[in-house]
């Protein structure tokens, strides 16, 4: 197996992505089975630990306290709350649990709240993962030395097409968040979002940025819009569902071992949809009923899709360990 790449140009980058469909996906499908087994998804739900009132514009985001998106507001939840949200989603077969908070970045005060959290979910036995806005390095090992498996923080769109989705932050305050925690140790997760406009050389530039980043993110959720009322997004043209799938297909060729997640936007997608996504190397989903705040498939729908596609959903450390000793 060769050793994953960091020095892709532009131009290679674009060329798989001119490929015939069907030799983009052969390729993809091949590099997935290379590292994966190619019928699991590890599936992650999501909790809303803070929601709205953000001093942020980013152009897609309901949570925005600059977009009028009758979104309620509400403040840090009690621990009690996240514990049972996350028992819940460990009993439907989620193996991890991501808490998002809507903060430009969060005070130490803060920190040491979620910190809480994260030792009280992974005392259930799942994976960890926040995502919590900005961190300094000092934050970023804070969080570490309390045992967070993953961060999440996207890069969103290229470096080129970034200004017109967010001016509060800036794209390079965004690759310093990320050098911070994976200079922590932390598992890294990053991609970003679809169909915002962005033209194909976009798509094709921050799939370039993450892939040659010092090591590639863990994780790289690759989301679909969520187009919602009374942000500067919404009315977007849509994307084509086929360039949304060769996407996926080039994420998976350019980071070979990382877990390439089909994120927001499930809900509007057809199943067959999302079937060629995890042909084009998707294996892994947000799982539960709801995102932060949009609509995601219920885990009856995403249990049964799975069953037509004889998927089956990554355990939890505790349940794999289970099988190994004690048998089916
Ligand atoms: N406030 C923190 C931040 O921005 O880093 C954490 C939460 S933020 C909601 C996490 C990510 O969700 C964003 O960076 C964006 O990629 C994704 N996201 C937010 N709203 C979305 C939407 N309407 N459609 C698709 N993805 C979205
Ligand atoms: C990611 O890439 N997508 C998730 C998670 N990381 C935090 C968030 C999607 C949010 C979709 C819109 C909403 O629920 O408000
Ligand atoms: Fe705030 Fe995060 Fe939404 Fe941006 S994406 S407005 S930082 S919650």
């Amino acid at each position: 197996m060769s050793e994953p790449r960091h020095d892709w140009s532009l131009e290679e980058i674009q060329a798989l992505f001119a490929l015939p469909f069907n030799d983009l996906l052969y390729r993809a499908q091949c590099v997935h089975r290379a590292h994966f087994d190619p019928n699991q998804v590890q599936v992650s739900t999501l909790l809303s630990i803070k929601t709205g009132a953000c001093s942020e514009d980013c152009g897609y985001c309901s949570q925005s306290a600059r977009h009028d998106t009758s979104l309620a507001r509400e403040k840090l939840l009690p621990l009690e709350e996240v514990v049972a949200a996350a028992r819940a989603a460990r009993e439907k077969g989620a193996n991890r649990f991501c808490m998002g908070a809507a903060w430009r970045n969060p005070t130490d005060k803060n920190l040491e709240r979620v910190i809480e959290m994260i030792q009280a979910v992974r005392g259930l036995g799942m994976q960890t993962c926040v995502t919590l806005g900005m961190l300094t390095p000092a934050q970023a090992r804070r969080l570490r030395e309390a045992g967070l498996d993953y961060y999440n923080h996207n890069l969103d769109t290229s470096p080129e097409f970034y200004g017109n989705v967010i001016t509060t932050r800036t794209f390079q305050d965004r690759l310093d968040t990320l050098a911070a925690v994976r200079e922590a140790g932390i598992n890294v997760c990053s991609g970003g979002i679809l169909g915002m406009g962005e033209s194909g050389t976009d798509r094709a530039r921050m799939l370039q940025e993450l892939a040659n980043m010092p090591q590639h993110p863990q994780s790289v959720p690759i989301n679909m819009l969520v187009q919602i009322e009374g942000t500067p997004l919404y009315g977007t043209e849509e994307l084509d569902p086929l360039e949304f799938v060769r996407s996926i297909a080039v994420a998976r060729i350019l980071m070979p071992r990382s877990y390439v997640r089909l994120s927001a936007g499930r809900n509007e997608m057809s199943d067959e949809m999302q079937a060629l996504c995890f042909l084009a190397g998707a294996n892994s989903v947000f799982y539960g009923e709801r995102l932060l705040t949009a609509d995601n498939p219920g885990a009856d729908h995403d249990q049964a899709l799975f069953e037509r596609l004889g998927l089956r959903m990554e355990q939890t450390e505790l349940e794999a360990d289970k099988a190994l000793c004690c048998g089916p």
